[in-house]
């Protein structure tokens, strides 16, 4: 077996970013055929009461999860029926709601062919009730009219809906770190923000997208390292490009090149071209691109480097060693800098969107 499509899979057994699910809300409950009874009352009148509603089946958004593994688990989902009415007019209990919680970012897809969206749910707490519980039945009582004083009709209850859907995790963050396996992401990672993802001399360490937040200068940046992409990453090369949709809503990607390497200036390029076949608006991210590992290499080639990858780029070169926390305030300061502005240019473009409709 090769090994490392033997890691993928011990990955994928933890991290998951698609999963298709059945859902179908509650059937509303039966109505009631029933008459009173009364030891003083000659001709009891009807009294079956309605059935309860059937419960809805709710998707919310919440804090805390953040790969759509428990689905791999459990795909049915059915909220309760509600309960039958019964005499005394009374109504049957509704079948209670079930709320399906998502992570931030997930989004909801039609299973047809085009995959429609149906919603995405960008904010904690933000809720979408997909499915309505069936209306419950009549009850027998609400039949009576002046010339049928008894009536026997009643409804069963209204069938719940039931359909299959895809659920997509687009992880959100403020930066999108990309670059060759080995540059360094996660190193960075781990040395500015809270997350402690797994760093190794090898490639391809990185196996699955990891979100890291750090504060600095009073703003929160959400950061998320994504494994290393390869040339011909976007026709499956390596770990292929499957999880650059995790970079897809980012404000803006860091693209760290490992100074150190062979061909920094090849390194960019291959990069820059995956993106660029991956399509999604990446490559027309705003870039900001750090050379990593500054302390391996000597002080003239360094600057040689920086200078032919800015001319290339036509983009500012940061110079940064994680390990002896060099250069890392100029970053984190651009970082900030720019995504205030890539902030307003995707709120702009935002609010030129059409708004979603549900169905
Ligand atoms: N000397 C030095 N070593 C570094 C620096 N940054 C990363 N490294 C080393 O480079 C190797 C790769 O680092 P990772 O952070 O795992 O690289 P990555 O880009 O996340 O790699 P993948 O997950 O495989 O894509 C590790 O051995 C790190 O210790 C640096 O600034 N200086
Ligand atoms: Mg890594």
């Amino acid at each position: 077996m090769d090994p490392s499509n033997h890691r993928l899979g011990e990955t994928l057994m933890h991290f998951l970013d698609q999963a298709k699910i059945f859902v179908r809300s509650g059937a509303g409950g039966p109505g009631a055929v029933s008459f009173r009874r009364e030891k003083f009352v000659e001709f009891g009148g009807p009294d079956g009461g309605d059935g309860g509603k059937g419960g809805d089946v709710i998707f919310e958004a919440v804090s805390g999860l953040n790969t759509l593994i428990d689905f791999r688990y459990t795909q049915h989902f059915r909220a309760a029926r509600g309960k039958g009415g019964s005499g005394s007019n009374r109504t049957g209990a509704g079948g209670d709601d079930l709320v399906i919680k998502v992570p931030v970012g997930t989004q909801l897809l039609a299973d047809d062919d085009e995959r429609t969206l149906l919603a995405d749910l960008t904010t904690v707490g933000q809720r979408l009730s997909l499915l309505k519980g069936g209306l419950g039945g009549r009850g027998n009582a609400s039949y009576k009219t002046s010339t049928n004083r008894a009536p026997r009709q009643h409804q069963t209850g209204e069938d719940g809906e039931e359909m299959w859907i895809w659920l997509r995790l687009k992880l959100l963050a403020d930066v999108g770190l990309v670059g060759l396996p080995n540059a360094g992401k996660s190193t960075f990672l781990n040395s500015v923000t809270n997350a402690s993802a797994k760093v190794g001399e090898y490639p391809f360490t990185t196996l699955r997208p990891q979100l890291g937040v750090v504060r600095h200068k009073g703003r929160e940046l959400v950061i998320a390292d994504i494994p290393g992409l390869i040339e011909g990453a976007a026709e499956g090369a390596g770990i292929g490009d499957r999880f650059l949709g995790h970079v897809e809503r980012t404000g803006l990607l860091l693209h760290l090149v490992d100074a150190s390497s062979q061909d920094p200036l090849e390194a960019w390029r291959v990069v820059r071209g995956e993106l660029d076949s991956y399509g999604a608006g990446l490559a027309g991210k705003p870039e900001v691109i750090a050379l990593s590992k500054a302390d391996l290499v000597d002080a003239k080639q360094l600057a040689k480097t920086a200078k032919a990858l800015e001319k290339a780029s036509g983009a500012k070169v940061f110079l940064i060693s994680a390990p002896l926390d060099e250069g890392i305030e100029p970053l984190l300061d651009a970082l900030i800098g720019r995504l205030g502005k890539a902030t307003a240019e995707a709120v702009e473009d935002a609010t030129a969107e059409r708004p979603w409709s549900p169905l």
